[in-house]
């Protein structure tokens, strides 16, 4: 009886334990982009629902987001940075959208040192 309440407890504390994994997922998304505008223009595409923190690093083009995954999947988030003409190492943004994208952003043809903006 008492094996018994104890192994239900360690189940319990295991499915605990692994729903709040599910939730909360901290993730590092290789992004391409250049300057100060392109670390505007990403995170602001990110400001979104279940996306609670979006932090672009220009030089090493590292995004750490944080991410409640039963709002949010993490394809999605790559999507959402496609959208606004950036590239991901999963997705990779529309040519027309793009072209759209001022001088200084356009990383496929210039890769812009930090030090140039
Ligand atoms: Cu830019």
């Amino acid at each position: 009886m008492k094996t018994k309440l104890i192994s239900t407890l360690i189940c319990l504390t295991i499915a605990l334990t692994s729903f709040a994994q599910s939730k909360v997922v901290e993730a590092k998304i290789k992004v391409y982009g250049n300057c100060v505008m392109c670390k505007k223009r990403i995170e602001t595409a990110l400001d979104y629902k279940g996306i609670k923190k979006a932090e672009w690093n220009m030089k090493t083009k590292n995004l750490d987001v944080i991410y409640n995954s039963d709002k949010i999947s993490e394809k999605k988030i790559h999507e959402l940075i496609a959208s606004v003409g950036h590239d991901t190492d999963l997705v990779k943004a529309k040519d027309e959208k793009y072209a759209t994208l001022p001088f200084c952003c356009l990383f496929r043809d210039h890769d812009h040192k930090m030090d140039n903006h």
